[in-house]
């Protein structure tokens, strides 16, 4: 999944795709290196973001999901707000990304009657409030006990399971030990074999752990999903698709002359 922050104020690439036109043409260039889906956001989500109006979002989504819809691939919004998330699928979005977790009966309300796929993110709080939050009997079941619970919520309000994708939220209210484990113990946080994305593309823990700047953190990223793909994550939501994309076949290469030889 290649990431196209419409934001000013995305932590790894605020600024740089506002301009429709712009956005509509790095999306292309990404799908060309390699990426199956595209998730467009309008609303930066790093700790203390302000949050942007509904109807601003919408208006930075619109002619960027318009210009795409002919792309050839999946179209993911990533929203928390029930009127964009009517919007973003009105306007032919494939997936919403809702990094609340649909934990709002407006947010199920919104994409119930629909077709689309839907991620479940775990975060506690808001962007706001989310870093204050960081504390956990244990992490992994805690997270993992929220997406199963979101997960049995949505299928009880008719949503098919095969739409739903769980994601524990790396970086979302969480510290570097909180993320390590996650990512350490990400089978468990299977959930009646949904499957399972991640995000790990430039985070913090990152830069904790190499003391890379955000610009310098793709060989530390790439480290970080590979260990989440050979754990079991279907879906790696990543700023450097065509880098990604390189790791992931020659992985796959190896992985596969390991099954072929056992
Ligand atoms: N991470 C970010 C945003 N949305 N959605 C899911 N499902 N999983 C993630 O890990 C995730 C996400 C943060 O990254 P980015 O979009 O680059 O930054 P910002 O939120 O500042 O726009």
């Amino acid at each position: 999944m290649g990431v196209v922050n419409l934001t000013p104020d995305s932590f790894s690439d605020g600024g740089r795709w506002i301009d429709p036109g712009r956005a509509i043409e790095h999306a292309h260039s990404l799908i060309q290196q390699g990426a199956d889906l595209i998730d467009l956001g309008a609303e930066s989500t790093r700790p203390g973001a302000g949050e942007v109006p509904a109807s601003e979002e919408i208006e930075r989504l619109e002619p960027v999901l318009r210009g795409l819809a002919a792309a050839g691939v999946p179209l993911s919004v990533d929203t928390r707000k029930p009127a964009v998330m009517r919007a973003a699928i009105d306007l032919g979005a494939d997936l919403i990304n809702d990094v609340e977790g649909f934990r709002s009966d407006a947010a199920i309300d919104a994409v119930s009657g629909t077709g689309v796929g839907l991620c479940v993110m775990h975060m506690p709080g808001n962007p706001q409030t989310m870093q204050q939050l960081a504390t956990y009997s244990d992490v992994v079941g805690d997270v993992r006990e929220f997406l199963a619970q979101r997960a049995r919520v949505l299928q009880d309000a008719g949503i098919d399971r095969r739409r739903i994708v769980l994601d524990p939220g790396i970086g979302f209210g969480k510290t570097l030990q909180h993320n390590l484990s996650l990512l350490a113990r990400l089978p468990d946080l299977v959930v009646e074999g949904l499957p399972l994305m991640v995000g790990v593309s430039r985070k913090s823990m990152i830069g904790l752990l190499t003391g890379r700047a955000v610009d310098e953190r793709l060989p530390g990223s790439l480290a970080a999903l590979l260990a989440a793909v050979a754990r079991g994550a279907s879906i790696v939501r990543v700023h450097d698709v065509s880098a990604t994309h390189d790791a992931l076949t020659v992985w796959r290469a190896i992985e596969s002359a390991a099954a072929a030889a056992a």
